[in-house]
């Protein structure tokens, strides 16, 4: 049935309304009206055509989503040609300066006549493109090619909704606007959120991803990308009157509903361009899209004409380039960097490379997940960005420069520094050393928590003795400072003798401490003060602790198993055991205490060694039972060990209990110490 007059005409409505939408958001950066409430006139607008189906126009929205994938790009022939843009390289204001000495000299100014008018603009970080409006209507879209000859990418094209399908106002019978498709910064960056979470393919940076895109053969690829485009300027014309200059022209573009930058300006002379320059570069960073530089255009159309071209480049406009934000380089090694808390980074070594204006050879790798995303291997040809102030980064890989002889980065799994274990918890992306009290990339940073007024409280010992304290290897770990002597100190910078016998005294005092203090100023990765007097008030002792599984650990109350892994993983260290021990061979102390549970259990302060199998019981449950009653469970059997629990198959352990003359048990007789504690001996 044919569509009613009705019908239409709500077709045609919302058509404007959706174009007119789409230039909200892309001419003026302002949305109009929620994502959502866009779909629905959409939908409205596609049921239609589809209903009937004369009233798809070929201006229609719904002709964004493409057709069929091509096979190939057909030629488009350029019959003005797409021009290319002489560049300025130099950063300093002689670029603007140059440029007009030139124009000037054509166009046989002198001294002592009037400055010539110029437009700036910006110039985009993205791909040329030339769309050919017939009677206001959207029939085609070429790329730049070699300036004569192009591709059409047309369906593509058609996909970008910043880019009019229609033009409004009088349309003239021929126009071609030639202008840049580009991809915001924000829209790149969700883009790659997207694809990251849904594990596609990456873009490796926003102009690579504009120009991809359009090049794309499958129109449904081109139209998932968030494009944006720019015009700056024209092409073939007909029933055309032209406005007298350049800067009316792109006005005359945004009557038409094209989206032209608003960042442009119209000046006098040279110092107005160079002024523009340095406007523009100021702001750079903070443009929502990338820029490689301004382009300078002699104002009137007339005078360009005059102008005209040599080798394909006008003699009327020029880009002033910015320095390169990217640049090429090989990544020569992967090397790790331990931090002061322990972090361990992989940090890439690269080929010196110039960029952003200054010579780069480092550049941080965050972690081994940023390296596995970007799929970085050792040897890799990489892109490296350094915008404005901002640390350089290695944006990705070019993987069709391989040779085969790149090597897979492994994050070591001992830390660099001091050998101790590297470990990664499992909900971190990050790898620590687990030597906090003993390596020296972390000295300074434990000997000033060791020191603090909450933990050990060493008054005195702040930054900048810490500082000369590790910087002269004074002191290493914190068992060192109680070895220090009024005459070792004295040798230090600023160090007066008086100063030096306080902080001897301060660190004198500080021996006597508790156990909370002292569990907290081992600097345990997620122990806090609060954990750290639960952890002191639960175990009692610091053996009962260190020797704690993580199961174990975690029946203090609030301590969840990432906690639990850091103090286990932490004590396992033998680095840090042997420093602990130093700390107590120095007189470092603490009033312990029996375990929490044991205050009331049976076992409070028993050493128990499990060995065998049991009949019932499994070697944790046992061990559960004994630290629920306050007893401690160990590895070895020692003169300290009150009683060996044996099963069947019991071996050594039960052999050299029996040499010490340790009370050995079995399971009935554990279950009866649990209940009556000093009976149940085996015979
Ligand atoms: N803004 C702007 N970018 N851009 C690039 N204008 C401009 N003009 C160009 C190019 C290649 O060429 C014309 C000067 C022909």
């Amino acid at each position: 049935m044919a569509a009613t007059p009705e019908q239409a005409r709500r077709a045609a409505q919302l058509r404007a309304e959706i174009e007119r939408h789409n230039r909200a958001y892309y001419e003026l950066d302002a949305p109009t009206i929620p994502d959502a409430e866009y779909d629905r006139l959409f939908r409205e607008l596609q049921a239609l055509e589809h209903e009937h189906p004369e009233l798809l126009a070929p201006d229609s929205p719904t002709r964004r989503v493409g057709g069929a994938p091509l096979a190939h790009f057909k030629p488009v022939r350029h019959l003005v040609p797409m021009l290319s843009i002489r560049t300025e390289t130099d950063t300093e204001d002689s670029g603007a300066f140059n440029f007009d000495a030139r124009v000037r000299r054509e166009l046989g100014l002198g001294d002592g006549d009037p400055p010539v008018e110029y437009a700036a603009e910006l110039k985009f970080d993205g791909l040329a493109i030339s769309l050919r409006y017939e009677n206001g209507i959207l029939v085609r879209g070429a790329t730049r090619g070699d300036g004569e000859t192009g591709e059409d990418v047309t369906q593509n094209v058609r996909t970008v909704r910043a880019i009019p399908l229609r033009l409004l106002g009088d349309a003239p019978a021929l126009l071609e606007v030639r202008g840049e498709i580009h991809m915001r910064r924000d829209d790149f960056e969700a883009f790659n959120a997207r694809a990251l979470a849904a594990g596609e393919k990456t873009l490796v940076n926003p102009r690579n991803g504009a120009a991809g895109s359009i090049r794309q053969l499958d129109p449904a690829v081109t139209r998932k990308r968030p494009l944006s485009f720019f015009a700056y300027g024209i092409g073939e014309v007909d029933g055309w009157t032209l406005p007298p200059t350049h800067s009316a022209l792109l006005d005359a573009l945004v009557d038409r509903g094209l989206p032209v930058c608003v960042e442009r300006m119209v000046g006098q002379g040279a110092a107005a361009l160079a002024a523009f320059h340095r406007k523009v570069a100021d702001k750079r960073m903070s443009l929502p899209f990338d820029i490689d530089g301004v382009v300078y255009k002699v104002n009137s159309l007339a005078l360009q004409a005059r102008l005209g071209f040599v080798s394909r480049e006008p003699r009327w406009a020029v880009a002033h380039k910015y320095p390169a934000q990217e640049a090429l380089t090989q990544l020569i090694e992967i090397e790790i960097q331990v931090g002061r808390t322990g972090a361990l980074t992989p940090v890439a070594r690269l080929a010196p490379v110039f960029v952003g204006g200054v010579t780069v050879t480092n550049a941080t790798l965050h972690n081994e997940d940023e390296i596995r995303r970007k799929d970085l291997r050792i040897g890799d040809s990489v892109i490296v960005r350094r915008a404005g102030d901002v640390i350089p980064e290695v944006v990705g890989a070019v993987a069709d420069r391989r040779t085969g002889s790149e090597r897979e980065f492994v994050m070591p799994s001992r830390c660099p520094v001091c050998g101790s274990h590297a470990v990664r918890a499992a909900d971190e992306a990050v790898t620590r050393c687990s030597g906090g009290l003993f390596c020296p990339a972390q000295r300074k940073q434990a000997l000033l928590h060791f020191a603090s007024r909450r933990a050990m409280d060493v008054e005195g010992l702040g930054d900048k003795l810490v500082d000369q304290l590790v910087d002269n290897a004074v002191v290493g770990t914190p068992a060192d400072l109680y070895k220090l002597g009024v005459l070792a100190l004295a040798t230090l910078e600023r160090m007066a003798e008086k100063s030096a016998s306080n902080l001897i005294g301060a660190i004198e005092a500080s021996k006597h401490s508790t156990l909370a203090r002292f569990v907290y100023a081992l600097g345990i990765r997620n122990v806090g003060e609060k954990t750290a007097r639960d952890l002191a008030r639960h175990f009692g002792s610091l053996d009962r602790l260190m020797s704690a599984d993580p199961a174990r650990l975690r029946q203090v109350p609030d301590v969840g198993p990432i906690v639990a892994s850091s103090i286990a993983q932490f004590f396992a260290e033998p680095h840090n055991r042997e420093v602990i021990e130093q700390l107590r061979a120095a007189g470092v102390q603490w009033e312990e205490g029996a375990a929490e549970a044991g205050v009331s259990g049976r076992l409070a302060g028993r050493r128990f060694v499990l060995t065998g199998t049991l009949p019932t019981l499994s070697r944790d449950a046992a061990g559960a039972l004994i630290e629920a009653a306050g007893g401690m469970v160990s590895g070895s059997v020692s003169k300290k060990t009150d009683y060996v629990v044996a099963g069947s198959e019991a071996g050594s352990k039960l052999e050299k209990a029996q040499q010490l003359g340790i009370r050995i048990v079995d399971e009935a007789g554990l279950m009866a110490l649990l209940d009556r504690d000093d009976s149940g001996e085996s015979s």
